[in-house]
């Protein structure tokens, strides 16, 4: 009996020494069989209550060494065999084969949403005017009639550079305005699309940066008329051709009068639904005549001359739009977001 275990044991070891797996398949088998949970030593450990106990500790040695012999050629054949493998996978490259089809990106929603919206003015004369995004604060905010001690010129409201003094991002596109005023006489007709940053906490609903669309219309005998008419034409282009707009008083620094534009609801038609807070109307802009400082600031004849401007933000229409709930998603360029617009153009 105990010769007889002994034998099996050597056999194990000769059957060892003498495999050559060539493939990750056979290898896997050899791992299997001599190393694996269920090896073929296993049984054989088992039967040493039959070896007598001199010669026990040599019977141990044996399978041990043939449990060694294992691992160790496993250990140098997977290398090995991981090698060719690769190289296998080389040389079975298929040069004729057509490659990859290209993966086509998407426009980027405030991309359309802006372009759209610049069609619209175009279509009406404007021509679009872009200008830096670091700005002096005469441009962005003395030229706009902003005073020294104006709430908005605050740290909290705007990000100043740390280095140059006076100098800041851009909180509107209305520096934009300032720069063709100061360097181009009337007719004037521009708008101005761009990236403006204000110091907000980040939410669903706010963001440290985001984008407007301003518009300027100077000329002389431009008046509150000519404004509202050609923002019912940019709401009806925009949102469709039944929408209403409503002009309610409003206030800012750069414009007297001044209004914010509501449009008739385009999502429940005015019927009330939870974008519109079931009043039927949604914030779309604000708007004004420029005011007379802000024309003679920037070196034009206020007796002789009158604008409008408007301005409006992009993700809140671009939200509305494509029914997107959280401004966030525009910065995060996460492509489960952006490739749902391969659609739109
Ligand atoms: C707005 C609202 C009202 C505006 C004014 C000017 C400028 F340069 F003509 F003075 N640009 N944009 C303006 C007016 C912007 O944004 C809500």
């Amino acid at each position: 009996m105990s010769a007889q275990l002994f034998d099996q044991a050597q056999a194990i070891i000769a059957e060892i020494e003498a495999a050559e797996p060539s493939t990750p398949e056979e290898l896997e088998a050899f791992r299997i069989r001599y190393l694996g949970g269920k090896n073929v030593l296993k049984p054989l450990m088992g039967q040493i209550r039959h070896i007598p106990n001199e010669q026990k500790k040599s019977y141990g040695q044996l399978i041990n060494k043939a449990k060694q012999l294992a691992a160790q050629k496993y250990q140098a054949l997977k290398e090995k065999i991981a090698r060719t493998a690769e190289q296998a996978e080389g040389q079975n490259l298929d040069l004729t084969a057509p490659p990859e089809p290209l993966e086509l990106g998407a426009m980027h929603p405030l991309t359309t949403t802006l372009n759209r919206i610049v069609r619209i003015f175009e279509r009406i004369g404007f021509s679009v005017a872009e200008e830096r995004e670091i700005e002096d604060d005469w441009h962005n905010f003395t030229a706009m009639n902003t005073p020294e001690d104006h709430p908005a010129r605050d740290m909290q409201d705007t990000y100043y550079l740390r280095d140059v003094p006076g100098m800041l991002l851009r909180t509107h596109t209305s520096s934009v305005q300032a720069r063709v005023m100061t360097t181009q006489q009337p007719p004037l007709r521009i708008i101005a699309p761009g990236r403006v940053y204000r110091n907000e906490t980040i939410s669903a609903r706010a963001h440290c940066q985001f984008h407007q669309v301003e518009g300027l219309y100077v000329d002389e005998g431009v008046s509150f008329a000519d404004l509202k008419q050609t923002l019912l034409y940019f709401a009806r282009q925009m949102f469709g051709q039944h929408v209403r707009i409503r002009l309610r008083p409003s206030y800012f620094p750069f414009t007297e009068p001044s209004a914010e534009m509501d449009v008739s609801c385009f999502i429940c038609d005015a019927k009330g639904c939870n974008i519109c807070k079931y009043t039927g109307w949604v914030e779309i802009l604000g708007c004004g005549m420029v005011d007379p400082a802000v024309l003679e600031n920037c070196g034009i004849d206020a007796k002789r001359y009158s604008g409008y401007a408007f301005g409006m933000g992009i993700e809140r229409q671009a939200m509305l739009l494509y029914g997107i709930n959280d401004i966030r998603l525009f910065f995060e360029n996460d492509l489960r977001f952006l490739q749902q617009f391969r659609a739109a153009f």
